[in-house]
């Protein structure tokens, strides 16, 4: 096994390391922390490379500190925002905390029992702000903050900045102080984008306690045609909850990765090892049409974040679409598979007593006529739930609809409808 740091530098993993850092990784297994603000009420896949690499830290023997920010939250990070945020209610904030917290422990122990999942509400809450002021902003002065690049960045710019979000990055140095007390936490790891925050706390544990602390922070994604990482074809982010994103959607932003990026993020966001990643550069190289490693790399990130089952109910639904049986298939996995594909309506009664599948093929735009339907099943190349008709007069009833409510019709290899029974 490699040693941690040549791991994440291999990977790809390490953006920029504070002084230090490098040396004190190589010696001391401290704990080593992340911190999320609950703003949503799930995360998504631009989360993922912290949580991910928490975990590898884990691996090394460095136990891995999730921060949920329900405190911080309640305030709004600055940083990489164009603009001031609109405050989110309390009681939302404590949603998301709720479902965020489920969401990391539910990814982390596939891999692991030692860690922490802790909310900084716990200790923002209760703290006064004569007492904030005294012991935290009195360590560091407005000439500082003002040269983090959160803050920068928005004084030239309408609306600025108001001093609840200029006061974040002192929450967030608070916040590794605590957890510099409560747990001997020594690291604190972050996208890019975090590395004022992280630093700020870096000085305030070297401030206040006379020790030094590091912090490591991780490249902001984006693929190699300049999109933004972590979004569909549509625009929409991919969510981690199944009832934002179907396991099966996860397993297809995945498999949709250009080969210029699928091995980048293998090494990223796999725990493969670099042999593993090699054989499947080559794949790639060679015979890219398979798509071997976008599949490999789908099947490693549905798994992390939905299990064994949802890996199942992912890949069945993929193998749904290229013919293969629709067995054990829920109506509402089926229409999710088929959302792009076009649908018609038809109404229960008018299939109870069974109606004539060349007539459902015209009602659902299969064919444009009987008699075109009934070539078209001659031909051999007709299918009710991908199973092929070969009987002309045959009656399609309620009881072919799958939890009877969709049919799904197929002409040739791919072409589908869907039939919606109402
Ligand atoms: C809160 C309290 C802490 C330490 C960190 C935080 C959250 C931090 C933040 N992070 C982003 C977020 O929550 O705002 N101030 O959406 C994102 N992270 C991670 C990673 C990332 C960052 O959760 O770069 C992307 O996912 O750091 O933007 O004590």
């Amino acid at each position: 096994m490699k040693d941690l740091l040549s791991d994440l530098k291999w990977r790809g993993v390490i953006y920029d390391l504070t002084e230090g850092a490098e040396d004190f990784l190589k010696g001391e297994r401290s704990p080593v922390y992340a911190g999320f603000d609950p703003t949503g009420p799930s995360l998504h896949v631009g989360h993922l490379l912290p949580v991910i690499t928490l975990i590898r830290f884990s691996r090394y023997g460095f136990r891995p500190i999730f921060v949920i920010g329900g405190g911080t939250g309640l305030i709004g990070d600055p940083s990489g925002k164009e603009r001031e945020r609109p405050l989110l209610p309390e009681e939302e904030i404590e949603r998301n905390v709720e479902s965020i917290t489920a969401q990391l422990k539910g990814i982390v122990e596939r891999f692991t029992d030692d860690y922490v999942v802790v909310n900084n509400a716990e200790w923002l809450k209760p703290l006064g702000f004569i007492e904030f002021l005294r012991d935290v902003g009195k360590h560091f002065t407005v000439n500082y903050m003002l040269q983090k690049e959160s803050v920068r960045s928005r004084l030239g710019r309408e609306g600025g900045i108001s001093f609840t979000e200029f006061t974040y990055m002192l929450l967030q140095a608070y916040d590794f102080l605590q957890l510099y007390d409560r747990y001997g936490c020594k690291v604190q790891i972050g996208g890019s984008d975090q590395w004022g925050n992280i630093t700020a706390g870096i000085e305030l544990i070297r401030k206040v306690r006379g020790d030094r602390a590091y912090g490591l922070v991780l490249p902001l994604l984006t693929t190699a045609s300049g999109k933004k990482f972590g979004k569909t074809e549509a625009g929409t982010s991919v969510w981690l909850d199944p009832e934002r994103t179907t396991p099966y959607r996860f397993y297809q932003f995945w498999v949709n990765t250009e080969d210029r990026d699928v091995i980048r993020y293998l090494k990223l966001f796999t725990f493969l090892a670099e042999e593993e990643i090699a054989e499947l550069e080559r794949a790639v190289r060679e015979r890219p049409e398979r798509r071997e490693a976008q599949r490999r790399l789908a099947e490693e990130m549905t798994r992390l974040v939905h299990g064994e089952e949802g890996l199942k109910r992912a890949k069945r639904a993929t193998e749904v679409l290229f013919g293969g049986s629709l067995e054990g298939m829920s109506a509402e996995d089926l229409l999710d598979v088929f959302s792009e594909v076009p649908s018609a309506e038809v109404e229960a009664d008018a299939l109870r007593e069974g109606m004539p599948v060349v007539d459902l093929l015209v009602i659902g735009g299969i064919a444009k006529s009987k008699g075109e339907a009934k070539r078209l099943i001659k031909g051999g190349g007709v299918y009710i739930n991908n199973v092929r008709i070969s009987d002309v007069g045959q009656r399609i009833t309620l009881g072919d609809a799958i939890d009877g409510k969709v049919i799904v019709l197929r002409r040739g290899k791919r072409h589908y409808r869907i039939l919606k029974i109402v």
